[in-house]
């Protein structure tokens, strides 16, 4: 795979970017990792000009810097298109974009007054709290009822949306969203979690208290 110059900037603490390292791997591409952490480093005129608005995930491959990172695994996709990723069935792929879109557009931002639960700090305003848990509930049983007997959305095969989803939905539990009423969401959870890809770009407990740290800190200036 001619794929060695290619830097991608991602961070397990970050969905956003683990969802490019994870499609990286699962692709098998060879790639250099650049952490670039959010203390700052993402203002470095040297970060800012490969993305502009600061943000990771970034990918640099073949002369061309990306960002935003569906655009990323689109790319991924398009260019290196074994193993697939995407099925060919109209309906399936409708599944996966979904999937895609829902969570990032719906999940990811009901998900935001459970992240000091998920991180074990104290949670907030408890009304802001069961709101979450009920946009978050609408998510996940839409989730269950577009997963067939297949163990993917849409596919017998991992796709996109399990790069995507696969690192929100793990850690619901934490924020205090049991996935047992959602048997099929449930499997689907094991088995991502047991992929080598999951297991590699998993947050280490040192990511882990960095990010509480920076949160407490957050949320005793807000406090204050
Ligand atoms: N829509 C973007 C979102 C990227 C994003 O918000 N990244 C966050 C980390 S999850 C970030 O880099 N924040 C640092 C900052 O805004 O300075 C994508 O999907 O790539």
């Amino acid at each position: 795979m001619r794929f060695s110059r290619a830097k991608a900037v991602s961070d397990p603490i970050s969905p956003n970017s683990r969802r490019v390292w994870i499609t990286l791997l699962e692709k098998g591409l060879e790639f250099e990792l650049v952490a670039v952490k959010l203390n700052g480093e993402q203002f470095k005129p040297e970060f800012l000009a490969i993305s502009p608005f600061h943000h990771i995930p970034a990918l640099v491959d073949d002369g061309l810097n990306m960002v935003e990172s569906l655009a990323i695994l689109d790319y991924l996709e398009a260019k290196y298109p074994q193993p697939a990723m995407l099925p060919s069935d109209t309906k399936d792929l409708a599944v996966v974009r979904m999937v895609e879109l829902v969570t990032i557009n719906e999940l990811l931002p009901a998900t935001t007054p459970l992240f000091p639960l998920m991180l074990g700090l104290p949670g907030g305003d408890p009304e802001k709290i069961e709101q979450a848990k009920q946009k978050v509930s609408t998510v996940l049983k839409f989730f269950e009822t577009l997963l067939d007997d297949r163990p993917f959305f849409g596919s017998q095969t991992i796709t996109l949306a399990e790069p995507v989803a696969g690192t929100v939905i793990p850690w619901l539990p934490g924020g205090g969203v049991p996935l047992n009423h959602y048997p099929k969401l449930s499997a689907w959870c094991a088995r991502l979690t047991a992929r080598p890809a999951w297991q590699e770009t998993e947050a280490t407990p040192k990511m882990i208290e960095t990010l509480k740290s920076r949160l407490q800190t957050m949320i005793s200036k807000s406090a204050g």
